[in-house]
């Protein structure tokens, strides 16, 4: 069977996992109402986090899709699949246009050397206009210096939600019969424009065909162990064959493989064979790394490493020595803590750990978010640990010390530029273009702000946009290199309110303490001295007592008892706890809890270290 391999490709939220939902229903390969966001983290924020394959059958070609994440965070996952695949679907919602996840993704995709086909999506938005993001793609295509092929790309428009693609923005629009279209013309559109895979003769040495496979992927399995997800470049691989890997720089290994799949819908089908052009899972190489390849041609040289780009945050991970330490988690050694970190190497290809301190791991990624999904499935997995506050990561080149830089692109309600631009602008942020935008809710009074600025000014500010906005406004920013390093900047506004006593949080004390500032803790709460639990709204460092009872003695003043009318708290999550946290503390994350602190419990130890 001839073979396509595709991967699609946008800017957070466009629309890919819709549009690859809809293809897999719609040529029956997996049951209505299945998603390729089978992760639970996944679902629950309604992102995708991890690139996944899946395989369709039309008109009798395979075509196997890789469904990439959108987030800024997660580029390193789509970085790592462009290699292994032949062409891109750049999906660009209709309304938005192309945004700062769409350059990056379009960038590495040109730079390999591929001809994406562009899919305008989402032209069911009332302020879609898809003739003006065809426009704004060219331009961009231009000048990422796509050559003339790349730039002459085809164009399908879409309600991928829907399941339905044309060639004409038009035809989607109108109703009647062509209401009824279906996701063909993006099919058909695959099938033409996008090279088949390699034929399987390629490669012969002295009469044999030899295997050339690369993994981009890797996956568990209770049973198997890992699996590796490759691209067969040449030959075929099978079950119970030896094989020799070699790594990027050149050493050889030998290993069996066990078990061969390919995928078919969402599944993994045991398969006595795949061959060249084909995607395959393979089981049987229990050190097989991202990247490496997989041959049985002893005198092969290895196959073009996977490049990811660098990390530009890092934070130290460390057991947790809090008074509550191990009451919550299973697991909470450092031997644990390293074991799994050493584990999630292997398949977070974003991520670098330096593990040459004992106790404490220095943990570099991509942004707050590809981290905290880490310890999000760390704790859920039942570790518990400590981290410190996240920083940039600095360089220095030629004497001059340089800094991660971000674009930022903000969509919002005109109302809020004003404080935006302000608060950015406190935040070394430097304003590159303003221009009207449309949105569902106010097609008229939208605007986009391009603002260029340190990594380092946005640590701390998503919690603060989210206030400015209302929650109307949508912000993402793209890494744009390493620049002078921008100054002090001054992260947050709020100091902490530090418990001094150890015991239950009551109510009357948390009712008397919310006045000063916001609290992080509800009445009941364990609490330990030297544990954060609210903000001051002025800035300075509190000691407070949330476990004080309401003093017998004291007169009864008139209406207190029934006026115990409690704020909502501010709940601290991974994300906020580590935007919000100061530089002496330290985020305590277990299975149930996240809790603040400082580093040094008590007053006068802190009195100490500042000395
Ligand atoms: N109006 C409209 N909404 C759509 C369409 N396709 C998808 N959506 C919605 O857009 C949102 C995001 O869709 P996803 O498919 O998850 O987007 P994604 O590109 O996979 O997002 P990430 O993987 O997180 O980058 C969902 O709420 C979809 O229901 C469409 O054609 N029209
Ligand atoms: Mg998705």
């Amino acid at each position: 069977m001839e073979i396509r391999n595709i991967a699609i490709i946008a800017h957070v939220d466009h629309g890919k996992t819709a549009l690859t939902d809809a293809i897999l229903k719609q040529t029956g390969a997996a049951k209505e109402g299945t998603t390729m966001d089978t992760n639970a983290l996944e679902q629950e924020r309604g992102i995708t986090i991890y690139a996944k394959n899946a395989a369709v059958e039309y008109k009798g070609t395979k075509i196997n899709i890789v469904d990439t994440p959108g987030h800024a965070d997660f580029g390193s996952e789509v970085e790592r699949v462009l290699r292994s695949i032949d062409s891109v679907l750049l999906i660009v919602d209709a309304q938005e246009g192309p945004m700062p996840q769409t350059r990056f993704v379009l960038k590495k995709s040109l730079e390999l050397g591929l001809r994406p086909i562009v899919v305008i999506n989402k032209v069911d938005k009332p302020a879609a206009d898809p003739a003006r993001t065809e426009e704004q793609v060219l331009e961009l295509f231009l000048e990422l210096g796509a050559s003339d092929e790349q730039s002459s790309f085809p164009v399908v428009y879409a309600i991928g939600r829907d399941g339905r693609a044309a060639l004409h923005p038009d035809e989607l629009r109108m109703a009647g019969p062509m209401a009824e279209a279906d996701l063909s013309p993006l099919l058909d559109l695959i099938l033409e424009k996008v090279p088949p895979a390699n034929p399987p003769s390629l490669g012969a040495t002295e009469g044999t065909v030899r295997l050339m496979l690369q993994p981009f992927n890797l996956a568990y399995d209770n049973f198997m162990g890992r699996l590796a997800v490759g691209r067969i470049y040449e030959g075929t691989v099978r079950p119970n064959q030896t094989v020799f890997i070699k790594t990027p720089d050149g050493l050889t290994r030998t290993g069996k493989t066990t078990k061969v799949f390919t995928f078919k819908g969402l599944e993994r089908v045991e398969v006595a064979e795949a061959s060249a052009g084909d995607i395959a899972l393979i089981a049987g190489l229990p050190d097989i790394y991202i990247g490496e390849t997989v041959t049985t041609d002893e005198s092969a040289g290895p196959l073009p490493a996977i490049a990811v780009d660098e990390p530009t945050i890092a934070l130290n991970f460390l057991v947790n020595n809090s008074p509550f330490a191990g009451r919550e988690g299973k697991y909470v050694t450092s031997r644990q803590l390293r074991d799994r970190l050493m584990k999630e190497l292997e398949v977070n290809v974003g991520l670098k750990i330096d593990f040459d301190a004992t106790e404490v791991f220095h943990v570099s990624g991509r942004g707050e978010l590809h981290i905290a999904v880490l310890l999000e499935n760390m704790r859920r997995e039942g570790y518990e640990l400590q981290v410190s506050e996240p920083h940039v990561i600095l360089r220095e080149e030629n004497g001059v010390k340089l800094e991660p830089f971000e674009e930022v692109v903000i969509d919002t309600p005109s109302e809020f530029q004003g404080a935006i631009i302000e608060k950015l602008g406190q935040r070394a942020f430097i304003l590159s273009d303003i221009r009207l935008a449309s949105s569902d809710r106010s097609p008229a009074s939208s605007v986009r702000l391009t603002l260029v600025g340190p990594t380092r000014g946005l640590l701390g500010y998503k919690n603060m946009f989210i206030i400015d906005t209302k929650g109307e406004g949508i912000l993402s920013s793209r890494f744009v290199g390493f620049k002078p390093y921008a100054g002090e900047i001054k992260k947050r506004q709020v100091g902490s309110m530090i418990s001094m006593a150890s015991g239950k949080s009551l109510g009357y004390a948390l009712w008397y303490l919310q006045d000063r500032g916001q609290l992080y803790i509800k009445p009941a709460t364990e609490v330990y001295e030297g544990m954060v639990v609210g903000n001051t709204a002025k800035g300075e460092e509190m000691m407070v007592n949330p476990t004080k009872g309401k003093n017998q003695s004291n007169v009864r003043s008139s209406g207190m008892d029934e006026a115990l009318t409690l704020v909502p708290i501010f709940d601290l999550t991974i994300e906020r706890g580590m935007e919000i946290m100061g530089d002496d503390e330290y985020l305590e994350i277990t299975p149930t809890s996240v809790r603040l602190r400082k580093q040094f419990l008590t007053e006068n130890d802190r009195a100490k270290s500042r000395r």
